[in-house]
């Protein structure tokens, strides 16, 4: 009874504040409180003046808010970011950011330890080689999102494109040495680390992956934590954490190109650009 109670005190508690930052502001959609792309939206939220708070929770948090307001035919904005496989589940558009606090044309980037290359050179020239296209890398998110397991999408992608595999591990044969790759739990970097997992296992090489946030990843290639990942999305979204580690890690090479973030919202969502939200606020509660 006293818990019935409680959880009805707090559940009420809870809906009321919810209400009360309603009244007042927009809410735009986030996910894991540390990643680039939510560190950019406080600053568009800044620069634009919106009149809006920005909500975090995870990218599953994201997708699934995103994916009941579409079902209701609600607007919604959330961080968002190409490859995903929620472009090829809805339809959805990215708002104009005049300012350009997003960036541009991004990219996913491998780091590496510093020492990773004497150490492990087998290893370092498949990470230097890993590269592939968006709709690669998607097709990967998608089989998860459909209900594969993260390591059947991989090994499924993996079967698929031998060519494109044997290109990556070329006649490196690895000796069982342990590589630890960080990654960060976003769908694209849960796609893309367990193919590179696959990869370097295909070539000989014990892989662990470590989940971590994306602030204690880059902190961990630079203290040599781990070996390297693939979960670095520059120049523009994660800026603050390579301006703070750039010269304690090694910029290994583009592992995607055409890469993208901001803020999206569904097609039916009558606006264009980050400019006009303040308009429509209302319409975003
Ligand atoms: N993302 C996707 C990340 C990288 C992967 C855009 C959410 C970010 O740092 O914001």
């Amino acid at each position: 009874m006293l818990v019935v109670l409680l959880t009805g005190c707090i559940l009420l508690c809870g809906c009321t504040g919810e209400q009360s930052t309603q009244m007042q502001k927009g809410k735009i959609i986030g996910i894991e409180p540390g990643a680039g792309i939510m560190q950019k939206t406080e600053v568009a939220i800044q620069d634009y003046g919106l009149d809006y708070t920005l909500v975090s929770s995870s990218s599953a948090g994201m997708a699934s808010e995103l994916t009941k307001a579409i079902n209701s035919g609600k607007w919604i904005v959330v961080t968002g970011w190409t490859p995903h496989w929620k472009f090829a589940r809805f339809n959805l558009k990215y708002l104009d950011d005049p300012k350009g606090i997003y960036g541009g044309e991004e990219y996913i980037g491998a780091l590496a330890r510093k020492g990773f290359e004497t150490d492990n050179p087998g290893a370092y020239v498949i990470l230097s080689r890993f590269s592939w296209a968006s709709d690669e890398m998607a097709s990967v998110m998608l089989a998860i999102e459909d209900g594969k397991t993260p390591e059947n999408a991989a090994d499924e992608y993996i079967a698929a494109h031998p060519d494109q595999v044997s290109s990556w591990i070329g006649s490196v044969k690895g000796d069982g040495s342990l590589v630890t790759v960080g990654y960060v739990l976003w769908d694209s970097e849960i796609a893309s680390t367990n193919v590179l997992k696959k990869v370097l296992e295909q070539a000989g090489y014990t892989v662990k992956m470590v989940a971590v946030d994306a602030g204690p990843l880059y902190q961990a290639v630079s203290t040599g934590d781990v070996d390297c990942t693939i979960s670095a999305w520059l120049p523009t979204t994660q800026s603050t954490y390579m301006d703070k580690y750039r010269d304690n890690l090694v910029e290994v090479g583009k592992v995607l190109t055409g890469a993208k973030v901001g803020l999206v919202v569904p097609d039916y969502v009558t606006i264009g650009s980050i400019d006009e939200l303040n308009s429509v606020k209302d319409k975003f509660q």
